[in-house]
């Protein structure tokens, strides 16, 4: 039932999408600046998980939804930094009050898990590297979200880093997984207890934290307190398996990518393939939030979606493994 092994999608499809050139193996997660520019984590692998590309280093592409027929450009990134084993997973981005733009990039270099801080230099199109953060409280990082040129909130989707005690970990179903805050000074666990903590974002007005937890289903609503630390304030129960989590900044909608069914991801079959679902959640915070699946395809078209995120009427797909779609909403 995490997995929700039976259940099949009833395709909702929207008026004008089509594929991103260039996106083949997988845009596991997408962030977009306000002024419309759209970074993606490109070529994630992962030990157990497909991949269409598995000898090609993963990378961050750049498209501008502001062109009227926008293309995804791979960034150039910084020398000093080793590509061959880019790994990118979840990102986010960072403006700081002097306007300089920060990518924070959660990486698997050989399988390890550390977060890698970027400057992003628009004019020459590329990513300068300023420093790669590992810490033994960061041993299995899924997602993050900047709150500060190096500082920030992580989820880590397991307790353990090995292969072994990992899929222990998750067939014992134990509820060990958390958020991490961190800063050059202060590393601490802010929220435990998440069965498979993914997906993590902000509200516009940077008092909640919202954290997906995966195999639970859930969506949980934290506020933020001034020492950093977060406290529950109230859980969403969902019926698939929910994946990054974006905001659109102008109505604090969250915009889910959503995977119906976990089993059809990690046992790969292309005549069988994984579904895709795309859920906009609005008033969150009210009695009843309005749940609304705003896109759901078989696997025909988007195989095993993770990350839906808008900006101006478009809606941008990123998947796991797969490709990613570019819609008019
Ligand atoms: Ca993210
Ligand atoms: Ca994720």
């Amino acid at each position: 039932n995490r997995l929700k092994a039976s259940r099949e999608v009833e395709s909702v499809d929207l008026p004008s999408c089509r594929l991103i050139k260039g996106i083949e193996a997988g845009a596991e997660d997408i962030d977009i600046l306000p002024n419309g520019l759209a970074f993606f984590s490109v070529g994630l692998k992962f030990p157990g998980l497909h991949s269409f590309a598995p000898d090609k280093p993963g990378g961050i592409l750049l498209m501008d939804l502001n062109e009227e027929k926008p293309k995804a450009k791979e960034l150039r990134i910084s020398r000093g930094f080793n590509l061959a084993s880019f790994n990118p997973h979840g990102i986010s981005t960072f403006i700081d009050s002097d306007d300089t733009v920060y990518l924070f990039v959660v990486n698997h270099p050989d399988f390890k898990n550390t977060v890698e801080i970027f400057k992003f230099e628009e004019e020459e199109n590329s990513l300068l590297h300023l420093k790669t953060i590992r810490h033994e409280l960061l041993p299995s990082v899924n997602d993050v979200i900047a709150v500060g040129p190096a500082h920030f909130y992580a989820t880590n989707d397991h307790y353990f880093t090995d292969p072994f005690l990992k899929y222990l970990e998750t067939f014992l179903n134990l509820h060990w997984t958390n958020v991490v805050y961190y800063s050059p000074n202060e590393v601490k666990l802010v929220a435990e207890g998440f069965d498979s903590a993914n997906g993590i974002n902000m509200s516009p007005d940077k008092k909640y934290i919202y954290v997906a937890d995966v195999l639970a289903h859930e969506i949980h609503v934290l506020e933020k307190q001034p020492n950093m630390n977060l406290t529950q304030v109230k859980v969403l129960q969902l019926d698939t398996l929910v994946d990054n989590l974006s905001i659109d900044p102008s109505s604090g909608d969250i915009w889910v990518g959503c995977h119906p069914n976990g089993q059809k991801l990690f046992v790969y079959d292309p005549s069988n393939p994984p579904s895709s679902e795309v859920l906009r959640i609005q008033n969150i915070l009210s009695e009843k939030p309005l749940v609304t699946t705003v896109y759901a395809n078989n696997g025909s078209v988007l195989q095993g979606s993770s990350v839906a995120t808008v900006y101006d009427g478009i809606l941008l797909i990123g998947t796991l493994y797969h490709r990613a779609l570019y819609c008019e909403l």
